[in-house]
């Protein structure tokens, strides 16, 4: 009997086959035997004019088919050898830049594509890379945000004061009401660069089948529709003649949201250039400098608030770091702009940012998106506030929230989208409440001094955020019951872990009346579901979780239309379990879906009722459509979800650490989150989701950065200095309690919980070092190497 599978926790479908070893990355696309390979010449100079290109030496090389420059794209098509697209534009982007599929006479940072070598194989293409002579003209590299700022060096000459753009927001009057508060404070913050590192790096396989004039790629990617977009305009070819296939993806975080890399444009033009399937994959080393960092910000932030710690005014100037080019416009800085206030409701806000030009890798949207540096900021001024006044962290943040009852809160702010930022639901007290339970808040004192008395230091940190998520603009899915009685199921937006196969599984399961096991879904692949956005801005279940539910409910109501026909009763009087139409009350007056799906298709097969077996073929059944006359034959519903606006989840993180008084060593000893998605699909893949966030936030609070020099040189190129946390750093066990407040805005009330897990963590952790040590932490990362430089300076 079918129970209802929202809000159980599922097993993942997919874990077998990924826990076997048998998932399907694109480096697994069957390809010829005389499949091509290639690799790309990368700029080793951060900032530099290129004065000529010599590939002759090149040529000579055995095995390599063909080398590609700037030079060379335009013979391909026009548009080949324009600047990549600018995917987000904004009115505030009065700079903006995107870079060449291929250096045109400049490069802007190290690692930028020169040029392209299609040979044999990978180690004849390396090798033939090793021969391109380029003389370069240097020019000074403009590194890091206050490099930018002083603008004694431009990193595009054509963009005053390296300045992308500049965007102020306001509600109220924030530096009046500042003026006049009884207490004002001023902070200076700073998060450094880093970057995901999925498992997979990026990868693209393309074929060009000249008989069908049509083209066909393989890609790592978080939306095949955009890059199937990308590559059909640039090369010239109709959406139609494009297919775009990823299979499986080792991880995306953000990095594989930026469509085209360049790659993904060379190779299918490779391809069809030269009638020959041709392959790339990244390797390590150019997923450091070649693919998109994120996080780079500097803050000031001025606040005014009275002795209950209540906001009476927050006035926050921020400098974003977009590096060398800008193919996501603004998102990162208005995200961080937008999103800061969390739960809050400061009763003036004053927002401005500068994005700026450096001569380092470009920005794309990483796990969370600008909204990690905005957490930070607002929760260490209520950590500074609490500080201030001597009270309670979680008093001041409380007198702040904005209450149950104020649902939908407008926070008077502007989205990217142009549309105002309103919230939709939540329950921060109760949050608060459950977060302080979760995690021992009311009994930590007792705690401290418990463990001082034994010579061992520990702190507890909170922090709370906010989260637009689902945003749209739309996404669509597509439900058929085969006549098997199975259910395929496509979205198309891609997957890379989050347990796609499973939740949509779920959903179509509850919606049909038909068994888990009996529903395969299939995801990003332009032939099943060629008009899809992608997998970002945790949009998957609210957007594609929505299309599925009503593109079941079509598909349903249509089964029960032809069932009714069929068993010669009222549709109302049916319910369908286990895949059985029947008669409520009388379960012996029954069909199958499989059935209805053979009595819905008009070149039907006659059944042996007793074997199932088709033994004959007929064309329809004279005087019985197959469906209503206004139906469409086929067993099946297809349809689109549109949001009015993006849905708010929330959370509340808690730390305990233990800090060594001698090696600086952080120790977790607890780590509790409250999150609020409103109703959850399914709660196990929300807690992976969570536990992977919290992973990933552990290394950008306490390990990773980007360590440029000041030449533009990325010192920390492979995982022998970039610190990824093991297993041993991240903590043992993490409580997770859920909080359900559910969104108004889409059917299943659902909002999203992909980034959730890395929100909060260099603010949570920020606080929680801060308590242990009694120091004043204002820059993040901090490892133990900086704690321990930190105490030196402090005691100077
Ligand atoms: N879910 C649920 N109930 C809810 C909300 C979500 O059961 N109320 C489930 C969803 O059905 C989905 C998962 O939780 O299986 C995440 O859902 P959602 O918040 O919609 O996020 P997306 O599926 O759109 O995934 C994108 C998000 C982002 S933006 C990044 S970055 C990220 C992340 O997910 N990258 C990931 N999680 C990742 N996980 C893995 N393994 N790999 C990545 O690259």
């Amino acid at each position: 009997m079918t129970t209802k599978l929202m809000g159980q926790k599922v097993q993942r479908v997919e874990d077998q086959r990924f826990l076997r070893g048998l998932g399907r990355y694109v480096d697994d696309v069957a390809i010829e035997q005389d499949a091509l390979h290639c690799a790309v010449l990368r700029s080793p100079h951060a900032h530099a004019r290129i004065v000529d290109i010599d590939v002759e030496a090149v040529l000579d090389v055995e095995g390599v088919h063909a080398v590609f420059t700037w030079e060379d794209l335009a013979s391909c098509t026009p548009q080949m050898a324009e600047p990549l697209p600018l995917l987000i534009p904004h009115p505030a982007l009065t700079h903006g830049r995107t870079q060449y599929a291929l250096a045109k006479d400049e490069v802007n940072y190290v690692g930028e594509a020169i040029a392209f070598v299609v040979a044999d194989d990978r180690y004849i293409a390396e090798d033939a890379v090793g021969r391109i002579r380029v003389d370069y003209e240097f020019l000074p590299a403009v590194v890091g945000v206050e490099a930018a700022r002083a603008a004694t060096s431009l990193v595009h000459d054509d963009v005053p004061g390296n300045v992308g753009a500049r965007l102020e927001q306001h509600v109220g009057d924030a530096p009046a009401a500042i003026a006049t508060a009884p207490h004002r404070l001023e902070l200076d913050l700073t998060v450094e660069r880093s970057a995901c590192m999925p498992m997979e790096g990026r990868g693209t396989v393309a074929r060009w089948d000249p008989d069908l004039n049509r083209l066909q790629v393989w890609t790592s990617t978080q939306s095949s529709t955009g890059v199937r977009a990308a590559v059909a305009v640039k090369m010239g070819l109709d959406l139609g003649q494009v297919d775009v296939v990823t299979p499986d993806v080792g991880g995306g975080f953000g990095v594989k949201i930026n469509h085209p890399w360049p790659e993904e444009l060379l190779v299918p033009m490779a391809a069809k250039v030269l009638g020959r399937t041709v392959k790339f994959t990244e390797d390590r080393r150019e997923h450091f400098i070649s693919s998109a960092h994120e996080r780079g910000q500097v803050q000031h932030i001025e606040v005014g608030f009275d002795d209950d710690g209540r906001l009476l005014g927050l006035d926050v100037e921020f400098w974003h770091d977009h590096g060398a080019y800008t193919p996501y416009g603004l998102i990162v800085p208005i995200i961080t702009s937008t999103q800061l206030l969390g739960p809050y409701k400061p009763q003036n806000y004053k927002v401005v940012f500068e994005s700026l030009y450096t001569n380092t890798v470009m920005v794309t949207p990483y796990r969370g998106a600008g909204r990690p540096q905005g957490c930070y900021a607002m929760e260490r001024t209520m950590d500074a506030i609490a500080a201030y006044l001597g009270k309670d962290r979680a008093a001041v943040r409380a007198v702040n929230f904005i209450q149950p009852d104020e649902f939908p809160y407008d926070q008077g702010l502007i989205f990217q989208d142009g549309r105002e930022l309103e919230y939709d639901s939540g329950d921060y007290p109760a949050m608060l409440e459950k977060t302080k339970a979760l995690v021992g808040w009311d009994e930590f004192p007792a705690f401290k001094a418990e463990m001082a008395a034994e010579g061992r230091q520990v702190g507890i940190g909170l922090a709370c955020y906010v989260e637009g998520t689902g945003v749209g603009p739309y996404e669509g899915a597509h439900v058929h019951i085969e006549t098997s009685g199975k259910v395929k199921v496509a979205t198309g937006l891609t997957t890379q872990g989050q347990g796609h196969a499973t939740v949509f599984a779920q959903l179509v399961a509850d919606e049909l009346g038909v068994k888990f096991e009996d529903v395969e879904v299939v995801t990003g692949d332009t032939r099943r579901m060629p008009y899809a956005v992608g997998t970002f801005a945790s949009r998957a279940a609210v957007m594609s979780g929505s299309a599925i539910h009503l593109a079941a409910k079509r598909a349903k109501e249509k089964a029960l239309k032809i069932a009714a026909e069929a068993l010669e009763a009222d549709e109302k009087d049916l319910q369908i379990i286990d895949g059985v139409v029947s008669v409520k009350g009388s379960p012996g007056t029954s069909i199958d879906l499989g059935t209805v799906s053979v009595l819905s298709n008009p070149l039907r097969y006659a059944f042996d009722e007793a074997s199932k077996a088709a033994t004959q073929f007929s064309v329809g059944d004279p005087g019985k459509p197959p469906v209503a006359e206004d139906e469409e034959p086929g067993l099946e519903g297809k349809d689109f979800y549109s949001p009015e606006r993006a849905t708010f989840a929330s959370g509340m993180h808690a730390v305990i650490v233990e800090t060594d008084p001698e090696t600086a060593e952080i120790t977790i000893l607890k780590y509790a989150v409250v999150h609020d998605c409103g109703h959850l699909i399914n709660p196990m893949i929300v807690e992976g989701q969570i536990h992977g966030g919290v992973a990933q936030g552990v290394g950008g609070a306490l390990y990773e950065r980007m360590a440029y020099d000041e030449s533009g040189q990325l010192l920390n190129a492979s995982f022998m200095d970039f610190l990824m946390p093991y297993v041993t750093e991240v903590p043992d066990g993490i409580d997770i309690d859920h909080l359900e407040t559910p969104s108004p805005l889409n059917p299943l009330g659902i909002k999203g919980a992909g980034e959730a897990g890395v929100i909060p963590s260099a603010a949570v952790f920020a606080a929680a070092i801060e308590d242990a040590e009694g120091l004043t932490i204002t820059a993040m990362p901090i490892s133990p190497s900086e704690l321990f430089t930190l105490r030196q300076e402090h005691t100077r």
